[in-house]
């Protein structure tokens, strides 16, 4: 099912020449590859002269440093004109933002994508995924047809960066690194997408990290690290949900701990478990309560009060490092 070669390249530059009123959408709650590569995308078909509107779920306002956002549709009644629509960084129909059902009304669908587990539901598809990231398959399609600027490169870096975490992850080529360079000859600010992507964080998310640091336990002789924080506490601070994003990673980069779980009570009886690992397979564990994932990351959901899911995930970690 791999779509990366020369035909496909070519197919999909002459199906972007050929139509001219574009819609762009990304999977939901969209990350700044999805945000990234639809701006990169749109205003680079807007140069070739095409009609172009971007339709975007909600997303972190870290990614309003990407150009472009001028693009993005902001009528809720009605749908833009749509020749082809086409679906970015999204792995299967069911991920992708589409409130006005255009993956029905389109006459032509267009998707590009470097997920693994791609699940094919365009017309036109073209995936590898051995790409870091959807933004540098944009580069890879559109650098032959626009002259990029400064702005479309900025769009193009903020995928690039993000979806490798800072250039660090295997998924990162000698290409990824030959396109970031290619990018910084345009005089992007690439020290400020670095740190509003990557870097920043919101006075609320501080107080919500220092009020987890605080119930912070290492176990089994710091191998593994458990933390949590109260829904009377979320209350009190202000957070929602996605400012305890990255908790569970920080918990992780303890030296010595080897997997790492954060449990945020959403409501009374309701925990949130976000569990992360560089060795066991914690997948299995939060399968183990009704959770799932990947290897190295996973969640689930307990419904219990905060001190027992607490002491039933601690228990869960301890015995899966013992047995690994
Ligand atoms: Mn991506």
């Amino acid at each position: 099912m791999i779509m990366n070669n020369n035909a496909a390249l070519d197919e999909i530059r002459r199906v972007l020449l050929e139509n001219d009123d574009f819609v762009i959408t990304a999977h939901v709650n969209p990350d700044s590859d999805a945000v990234g590569s639809c701006l990169a995308l749109g205003l680079s078909l807007k140069k070739l002269g095409k009609r172009v509107n971007v339709i975007l779920d909600a997303f972190h306002s870290k990614n309003l440093i990407i150009p472009g956002q001028g693009l993005i549709w902001e009528g809720a009644a009605a749908a833009p004109d749509v020749s082809a629509l086409i679906t970015l960084d999204c792995a299967n129909a069911e991920r992708v933002y589409d409130p006005f059902a255009l993956m029905k009304l389109a006459p032509v669908t267009i998707c590009i994508d470097h997920h693994l587990s791609h699940d094919p539901f365009a017309r036109y598809i073209y995936l590898d995924p051995d790409a870091s990231s959807t933004c540098e398959l944009i580069y890879r399609i559109v650098s032959a047809m626009v002259e990029f600027d400064a702005d479309i490169g900025s769009a193009i870096y903020a995928g690039l960066l993000t979806d490798t975490g800072g250039f660090r992850h295997r998924c990162v080529s000698s290409e990824t690194l030959r396109v970031a360079s290619e990018l910084i000859k345009l005089n992007i600010p690439f020290t400020d997408i670095y740190n509003e992507l990557l870097k920043k964080h919101s006075p609320v998310e501080t107080y919500v990290m220092r009020a987890a640091l605080n119930n912070l336990e290492l176990l089994q002789n710091g191998r593994a690290a458990l933390s949590f924080i109260s829904s009377e506490d979320m209350t009190d601070i202000g957070a929602t949900a996605s400012d305890t994003d990255g908790i569970s990673e920080y918990l992780l980069n303890i030296r010595d701990v080897e997997a790492a779980v954060f449990l945020y009570e959403k409501s009374k009886g309701e925990v949130k478990a976000s569990i992360r690992s560089l060795t066991i397979n914690v997948s299995e564990t939060a399968k183990a309560f009704g959770g799932g994932g990947h290897k190295r990351a996973a969640g689930c959901i307990i419904r219990s009060p905060l001190a027992e899911a607490c002491g039933a995930m601690s228990r869960a970690i301890i015995s899966a490092i013992e047995t690994a």
